[in-house]
């Protein structure tokens, strides 16, 4: 049921206005995906931002990465955009003066991690410079508004990319709602984070959106906005009651926080 959903259906149907382009650090036009699977580069580890790691590419959606932590397991997976300023392309770390590092839940003991190391670059299928594109400007300020529609990473599964709505706006914070969903999956984050997009960005960039969930005030939705319309009930509306946001954390690695919890598809 992903990219049948119809925007200006849905903007109408909700009488909301989508979030303008200004709003997002994004390029206007999503970049290209260059990269391959098995395509080997280096990122900065997701639970542990000081150190940079040897990553490989095993997964590709629009313009975003799946990337694995060489020597890590396969649990811990994140996604990155391939214009992220947290991945780079092999030599960047020592040619900052860095050395790489195990990532955090090395499987095996720190000591082979010289050998196993090595053993990985001496054949690796690295990422060409090129593929790597440049990281976007931050808007120069938060002209983000309540009720504005975005699409949104979810961060407690960030393989979904789903309908949101700027549920608050405070100094450079933002709370993200997902509609149709219980208030478990919105968050906080800076105005300029790289995990919101503008409406129609998923559907430019050939990277799937997940449609709203039926939950309280869209159930009342079942328009043409929605493809796989359940037999809608309106005398079904419900409102739900409005929920009140926690107050922002403000954190300056807000944009690149460690996923705290496992994925829940
Ligand atoms: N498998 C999960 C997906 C939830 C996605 C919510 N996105 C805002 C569930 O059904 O709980």
């Amino acid at each position: 049921d992903y990219g049948n959903f119809d925007w200006v259906t849905y903007l109408a149907e909700t009488n909301s206005k989508a979030a303008p382009a200004k709003c997002f650090r994004q390029w206007p036009d999503p970049p290209s995906n260059d990269f391959k699977l098995g395509m080997k580069l280096e990122a900065k580890d997701p639970r542990n931002l000081d150190s940079t790691c040897i990553a490989t590419v095993v997964g590709i959606l629009g313009p975003r990465l799946r990337l694995r932590l060489d020597g890590s397991d396969n649990k811990n997976d994140f996604w990155r955009l391939v214009d992220s300023n947290e991945i780079f392309p092999g030599g960047h770390c020592k040619a900052h003066g860095g050395i790489l590092q195990p990532p955090l839940g090395f499987r095996m003991n720190v000591s082979s991690w010289p050998t196993f190391q090595q053993k990985i670059l001496a054949n690796a299928y690295q990422a060409p410079k090129e593929v790597f594109k440049k990281h976007p400007q931050r808007p120069s300020t938060n002209h983000f508004q309540v009720g504005m529609k975005l699409e949104a990473v979810d961060k407690k599964n960030p393989l979904l990319i789903c309908v949101a709505t700027v549920g608050e706006v405070k100094v450079d914070m933002i709370y993200v709602t997902f509609d149709g969903w219980r208030g478990a999956f919105d968050y906080w984050c800076r105005y300029d984070s790289t995990d919101i997009f503008p409406v129609g960005w998923c559907q430019k960039s050939g990277h799937p959106l997940q449609p709203p969930g039926n939950k309280g005030l869209y159930q009342a939705i079942s328009g043409s906005s929605r493809v796989k319309s359940k037999a809608s009930n309106s005398s079904n509306i419900s409102i739900t009651e409005p929920v009140t946001p926690p107050a922002p954390v403000v954190n300056k690695q807000s944009s690149s926080m460690p996923l705290p919890t496992p994925p829940t598809v």
